[in-house]
């Protein structure tokens, strides 16, 4: 195990490809202008900071092949995985499927709901579509990660408070050790982000652990790389 230093308390990350790296949500539809998070009157550049701590984490995780996981929140083009409830909720400025300047809000295949260039996931990376906030819903993606005797999930991307604490729950609840990377995730809503890193450590690490990218790197080059 390496021990990462951690709130509320120090992180044991396991390796050898056990601990996978989790990019949430990481979509031009959330991060650009004219997409879905811009449809519900959001400003998108706040989510802007967390593309670099991602990418360095990346390059890490890909040097040692360690597994990866992308996830999407899409839907299938007949909107049959997209209930009224998502749907019709609220009185944004476009709803999922319709079309917008990236095409159809969230509808697999169009670019808007890809993920963003400098962070494309490269062959062999897991790429989820979940038609919920939840990374598990609906997806299979426990049953995969079993498959790759995944024990640890090191958690980045978008929303904070809504599809990437709504993953990390699920993810608690299902065994897995959970560590969220606060410089590598952001909310439209700095509060939220605030109040979600202090109710996920709270209680002795209820949902489980969060730190910066800085530390993770830095005792992760202590190890050396496969040859
Ligand atoms: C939202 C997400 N905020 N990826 N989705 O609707 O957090």
């Amino acid at each position: 195990m390496i021990e990462i230093a951690a709130t509320p308390f120090p992180y044991s990350l396991a390796p050898n490809g056990k601990t996978a790296l989790v990019i949430i949500d990481m979509q031009r539809d959330f991060i650009e202008p004219g997409g879905f998070g811009a449809s519900l009157g959001n400003d998108v550049t706040l989510l802007q900071s967390t593309v670099n701590p991602i990418a360095n984490l990346l390059r890490v995780w890909r040097a040692r092949r360690w597994p990866v996981v992308y996830t999407r929140e899409s839907h299938r083009a007949d909107l049959s995985d997209c209930p009224p409830s998502k749907r019709l909720r609220g009185s944004p400025a476009l709803r999922i499927g319709e079309l917008g300047p990236m095409g159809r809000l969230l509808i697999h295949g169009e670019v808007g709901t890809g993920i963003i260039d400098c962070l494309a996931p490269q062959a062999g990376e897991l790429v989820i579509d979940k038609p919920g906030k939840g990374m598990f819903y609906a997806t299979g993606l426990h049953e995969k990660l079993q498959v790759e005797g995944v024990t640890h999930l090191v958690f980045t991307g978008v929303t904070t408070e809504v599809c990437v604490q709504t993953s990390m729950r699920e993810a608690n609840d299902r065994g897995y050790h959970c560590l969220l990377v606060e410089d590598a995730t952001q909310s439209y809503f700095p509060t939220f982000k605030a109040a979600t890193l202090a109710m996920i450590v709270a209680q002795g690490a209820i949902v489980g652990w969060h730190t910066s990218s800085e530390i993770i790197l830095t005792s992760l080059a202590r190890l050396p790389l496969p040859v």
